[in-house]
């Protein structure tokens, strides 16, 4: 693809953060000919890392504006290849670190295709002391804003076939959340935010799931996981209190950065939705809890908070119809998104929901919590016409067990020695926590 007599040089970035290691291969590229930037669109980021603190429009505008640039296209995929069949530029230049790691099979797949197109491919050394990825580390440790974080969940939903939310009560839970990654033959798997789970956050102070615990008191645990964290947070807003209450939640949550807020049909003594059948629980009226959701939309300040409609028929004895009707009048009240629950194992009335939703609304965030049906992967609940799946209480299961047995090693043995192995050593709970090297 020659334009006029100067060559067309393909340069395929993220673009979120400018550093000199960019500046430096859009001038080696100006050398060849026309700098055609490939950039990556959300979709195509977050298939192997983490999403841009800039959206896509906002990378864009930058970009053109860099002196040597000719023209900025988007890259839908993670992969080179679809662009440079399009494009058929007369060459790539790409830095020669994807000679190894996570961008090595890109490497090869990008030789092929420029031999077949009669291409070639340039490989600049690379800027010694700026890795992109490093630099996005070191963003990520300075933090975020509310604003951001409040906003990354609507782009979370539009890009990505399911987002995944983990249950953090605590810094420490909430750091693993950050950071975890495992990578896979499908790219790199982490958790997109949190959960801020009443039940996890009201048995981690050893009182019951009844909305014992008060608003300002979740709100400290949460202002710990904040402060050490990025990723969006969906808060358990149990029933919503009063209209008159609800309207304070939103603001402060908001305030907060908290991206969204669940709140649930029932109404009298909350009990936890996964306990037995002895308590019939009761539902609300569904004008009232429209009202709720109104009051909640009307008091919101920005317009990227989400206000999400839990319906607990399923949990109360009522049929699919019934959370159907419901889903029908909480979104015409405003409600962005549902939440359908069930303790039901088969998972047989959640998938019935999720197919006669969807043939209605096709676009309206649903958000499963799987934790009695979790035989289901979360590729088979994306295909039910799911969005979101919460992991609502994995963290602080998994954390009791651990404790009890380092307990119970140390008073059988009536020393600490064999609980070395049980244990992660001093230096590393030292080393893991930020700024305390
Ligand atoms: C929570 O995590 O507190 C929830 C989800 O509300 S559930 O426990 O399944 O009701
Ligand atoms: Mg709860």
């Amino acid at each position: 693809m020659e334009q006029g007599t100067q060559k067309v040089i393909y340069l395929g970035m993220r673009g979120d953060i400018i550093h000199p290691g960019i500046i430096n291969i859009i001038s080696e590229g100006e050398k060849h000919g026309q700098v055609l930037v490939g950039l990556l669109t959300d979709t195509a980021i977050a298939q192997h890392k983490r999403l841009p603190y800039l959206s896509y429009e906002q990378r864009k505008k930058v970009i053109e504006n860099i002196k040597g640039v000719s023209r900025v296209v988007a890259q839908e995929e993670w992969s080179y290849v679809p662009n440079l069949r399009k494009y058929k530029p007369d060459a790539i230049i790409h830095g020669d670190d994807w000679k190894s790691g996570l961008l090595q099979k890109e490497r090869e797949d990008v030789f092929a295709v420029m031999k077949e197109l009669g291409g070639e491919v340039i490989e600049i050394p690379y800027t010694v002391g700026v890795d992109s990825s490093a630099l996005n580390e070191a963003m990520r440790s300075i933090g975020t804003t509310p604003n951001v974080r409040l906003k990354t969940l609507r782009r979370l939903i539009d890009i990505k076939p399911m987002v995944r939310i983990m249950e953090a009560h605590s810094g420490l839970s909430g750091l693993i959340i950050e950071h975890l990654e495992v990578t896979k033959a499908d790219g790199l798997h982490s958790f997109d935010g949190m959960w801020s789970s009443s039940l996890t956050d009201s048995a981690s102070k050893g009182k019951p799931d009844i909305e014992a615990v008060d608003l300002t008191t979740r709100l400290q645990d949460l202002t710990n996981i904040l402060e050490c964290t990025t990723k969006p947070i969906i808060f358990d807003g149990d029933t919503g209190g009063k209209p008159e209450h609800f309207v304070f939640t939103v603001r402060t949550l908001e305030r907060n950065g908290v991206s969204a807020v669940i709140i649930e049909d029932k109404i009298g003594l909350k009990k936890n939705s996964l306990f037995g059948t002895d308590v019939r629980q009761e539902l609300s009226l569904i004008p009232e809890f429209c009202d709720k959701i109104s009051a909640g939309k009307r008091a919101q300040v920005t317009k990227d908070f989400m206000i999400i409609a839990r319906l607990e028929s399923l949990i109360a004895g009522y049929p699919v119809s019934d959370a159907l009707e419901r889903a029908k009048a909480y979104i015409a009240a405003g409600a962005d998104g549902i939440m359908i629950h069930s303790k039901e194992k088969s998972g047989a009335d959640i998938k019935a929901f999720c197919e006669q939703f969807r043939t209605e609304y096709t676009h309206v965030p649903i958000v499963l919590v799987p934790t009695t049906y979790n035989q289901f992967t979360e590729k088979e609940l994306a295909l039910w016409g799911a969005n979101i799946i919460i992991y609502a209480n994995h963290m602080l299961r998994a954390s009791y067990p651990a404790m009890l047995n380092v307990a119970k090693t140390i008073l059988e043995n009536e020393r600490s020695l064999e609980t070395d192995p049980l244990c992660m050593p001093i230096k590393q709970i030292l080393e893991l926590i930020p700024g305390g090297k």
